[in-house]
Order: structure tokens, then sequence, then C-alpha cells
């Protein structure tokens, strides 16, 4: 009996049909969403909010609310993948590529910093966000993002671990060298690339 989607596995994703090769090593299929944060969900007033690029100085670029949802955005269908073992396919999401955002900062550097509300970081190095591998979403399966999963607004870098997708972004920070973020200074690989299973630094 043939299963048409591999979705309705559920848990128990290894088997012979096209589950395998969008599965990474290590991972297993789920149809939920679990929700992991390091900290209580931030709830910032929408007059409050804005999205910046900086590279130390003052911003090369800030969008209010408003500002933001006027981007050119997209829509994508992506995997996501986290460290601690769930993977769920196909997930939508809306918002604006990492290429536009750079592009209207007018500035590049091989590293950055995303900044969340509570205090959140992680590092990306350039060439992981630009050509169509980054976002920061505003929309999840055709609705705002819930809080709890980031809402208002989360960077999406579906080919990497998902603790790289941060909650409650608020800012990118350009920097000439690398610098680690929240979990990457605890232990997490720097990278985090899911089919090089790179989970932390001493695997
Ligand atoms: N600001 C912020 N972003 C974050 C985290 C966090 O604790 N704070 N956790 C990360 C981790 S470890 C994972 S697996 C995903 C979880 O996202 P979810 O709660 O929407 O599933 O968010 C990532 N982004
Ligand atoms: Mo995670």
């Amino acid at each position: 009996m043939s299963d048409p989607s591999p979705i309705t596995r559920g848990f128990h994703g290894r088997s012979k049909d096209n589950t395998d090769h969008r599965l990474p090593p290590g991972q297993y299929l789920t149809t939920d969403f679990p929700v992991l944060s390091a900290g209580p969900t931030p709830h910032t007033s929408q007059d409050q909010w804005d999205f910046m690029i900086d590279a130390g100085g003052p911003a090369l670029a800030r969008w209010s609310w408003a500002e933001f949802l006027a981007l050119p955005s997209e829509d994508v269908t992506v995997d996501i993948h986290c460290v601690t073992h769930w993977s769920k396919f196909g997930t939508h999401w809306r918002g604006v590529s990492l290429d536009t955002l750079l592009d209207l900062a007018g500035r590049q550097a091989p590293y950055l910093l995303a900044r969340c509300d509570g205090g959140y970081t992680t590092n990306l190095a350039l060439e992981d966000v630009t050509g169509g591998k980054a976002w920061v979403v505003y929309q999840y399966e055709g609705q705002p993002i819930a809080p709890e999963h980031g809402g208002p607004v989360r960077l999406l870098v579906p080919h990497l671990y998902f603790w790289k997708s941060a909650k409650w972004v608020r800012s990118l920070h350009l920097m000439p060298q690398d610098q680690p973020g929240f979990w990457e200074s605890f232990g997490y690989n720097n990278h985090g690339d899911p089919w090089k299973e790179e989970r932390y630094w001493n695997q």
C-alpha cells in the first residue's frame, strides 16, 4: 500500500519512499510544531517595533512595521530541521529575503549577527544568507506568526538547523569577523548544516 503523503507518516518516517532523501541523518519527521525558546516570549507593540541593519555605527537601514510590510516579499515553502532531531516538511512562510534587505542597506560584510528582542543572538556567514537562502518572515501558513514561534518576525534560514532561525529578530549586525551567537557560545556548532550533522562543537 502506498502512502500518499510522507507527512502523515508521523514520527517514524524511515521509509523507502521519498521521505528519506528529504530527511537529514539523525532526524525524525513530525507534523507538530514544537516551541523551543531559551527564555520568555517577548511582546513588542507594533508602534515600538522596527527592523534595522547596522555595521557598528549608525543604522544603514531601518524600517517601521508598515515600511517592512511594504517591502517586496516572497512566499517560501521549506523543510525545517531542529538540532533536537525533529524535522518538519513543507512549511509555508511569507517574508522579505535577506538579499533584498542587504541590497537596501547598501553594505555587505562577511558575517552577521542576528539580534532579537529578549537578547538571543545567532551568527551567520554572508554566503549562508544570500542567494535566496534566508528571509525575515512575518507569515506562517498564511497567518501572522504566533508570538511563541517568533512573531511578529523571525529569521528563516532553512538549510541550517533551526536555532539559526532567530525568533523575534530585530536587527542584523554586519561584522568583518565572525562572532558566536547565543547557542554557538554554549557548544552548538558554529555552522549547523543538518546534512553534515553539524550539531555541536565536540562532535
Ligand atoms: N529569539 C530566539 N530565537 C530562537 C530561539 C530562542 O530561544 N530565542 N530558539 C531557537 C531554537 S533552538 C529553535 S529549534 C527554534 C525553534 O523555533 P520554534 O519554537 O518556532 O519551533 O528557534 C530558534 N530561534
Ligand atoms: Mo533548537
